[in-house]
């Protein structure tokens, strides 16, 4: 009885255990849906592991079990049963049988391993994405384009991707679960793969390492487009931009103060995100709604929104200004945000 009671216990913890696995679902962000080719070679691996683990799990259940029940000792029996010392033919079989399951597993993920890590950078049907991880963003550089972006991703569908990807700090992990599994970047190395993507489509994207305070929000997307979207959007990141007559102000702001890190052009690189086509784009730093309340805090104290990002400070009370911070005024936030909403792509 006391034992019955002491089950009941468990329950709210299965419960939480059940509202915490319901969450996984997101379709934009699960290993489990693939998305790509590559996602779905991995995710055969993945179930081949399972199957063939779940299958040994079983059988030895099933033999345990029928052993327990088989041999029991019975009611007014007390000889001692016959002791077995050694068996080749048992012997045999659970070493030959474990080494087959083995070769099974490893032939296929042998295969795959080698296979996904193939070096497209030179195939003339693929994409080459050159990509940098940032303490805490992301910057892709399309060098056979000439272009560049950072935050999010905008690729081709039913085209090889083929990455080459480093850090420009410490080490970080690129991973879009819906396409491809993990690869780390590497101060100073370069790490080659390639991913693809079947439909049109967005797919959530996440630093896989921890790599600093705000390791947890170094979000990006990847925004898969047909051939013809695709094009397009390459023209309109080259195309160049104009700035309307009641957005000088702010651009020369910007000019002085923030051009030493943000680019704003097709081709542009720095310490900070290119920023070419910036108001396109749907969030701001890769986490925050697009929206001018979302600048106004970014501009005014990155580094509450952020912690540890590398950017300085323009707002009067920042919580911890890094070196180049500097209080604008009100007027002048506002004149910047009005210039970055017209980054837009056509
Ligand atoms: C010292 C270099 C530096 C300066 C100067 C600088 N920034 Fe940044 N900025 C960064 C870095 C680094 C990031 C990325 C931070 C992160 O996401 O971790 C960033 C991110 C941003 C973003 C988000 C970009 C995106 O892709 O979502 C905006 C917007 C921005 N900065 C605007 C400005 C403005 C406006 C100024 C000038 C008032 C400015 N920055 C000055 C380094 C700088
Ligand atoms: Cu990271």
């Amino acid at each position: 009885m006391i034992r019955w009671q002491n089950l009941w216990r468990f329950i709210p913890l299965f419960g939480l255990m059940m509202l915490l696995l319901t969450g996984c679902g997101d379709d934009t962000i699960s290993t489990l849906r693939p998305r790509g080719p590559v996602a779905r070679d991995q995710l055969f691996l993945m179930k081949l592991s399972f199957g063939i683990m779940l299958l040994v799990v079983v059988v030895v259940f099933v033999l345990y079990l029928y052993v327990l029940v088989r041999f029991r000792k019975k009611k007014g029996e007390d000889i001692i049963p016959k002791q077995v010392e050694g068996s080749h033919t048992l012997e045999i079989i659970w070493t030959v049988v474990p080494i087959i399951l083995l070769l099974i597993l490893a032939v296929p993920t042998v295969k795959y391993t080698f296979q996904l890590l193939e070096d497209h950078r030179d195939n003339k049907d693929a994409l080459p994405v050159k990509v940098t991880a940032h303490a805490f963003w992301w910057q892709f550089e399309y060098p056979t384009l000439g272009i560049s972006t950072a935050q999010d991703l905008v690729i081709p569908t039913n085209k090889k991707i083929a990455f080459e990807i480093t850090s420009a700090d410490v080490k970080h992990s690129f991973w879009v679960p819906s396409l491809g599994g993990k690869m780390d970047t590497n101060p100073g190395l370069s790490n080659v793969f390639y991913l693809q993507a079947d439909e049109v489509d967005t797919f959530k994207g996440k630093c896989a390492e921890l790599c600093g305070a705000s390791h947890a929000l170094m979000d990006f997307k990847v925004k898969s487009l047909d051939a013809a979207a695709f094009d397009q959007w390459v023209a309109d990141m080259k195309a160049p931009s104009t700035v309307p007559a009641d957005a000088k102000a702010g651009e020369t702001l910007f000019k002085d103060n923030c051009l030493s890190c943000h680019a704003v052009n097709a081709q542009g690189l720095g310490a900070g995100p290119n920023l070419n086509g910036f108001a396109s784009r749907e969030l701001v730093a890769g986490i925050l709604p697009h929206n001018d309340k979302s600048l106004h805090e970014w501009i005014s104290d990155p580094q509450s929104v952020k912690p540890g990002a590398r950017m300085p400070a323009f707002g009067p009370t920042p919580i911890e200004p890094i070196p180049g911070s500097k209080a604008l005024e009100e007027q002048q936030i506002q004149d910047i945000i009005k210039y970055l909403n017209t980054l837009t792509l056509k």
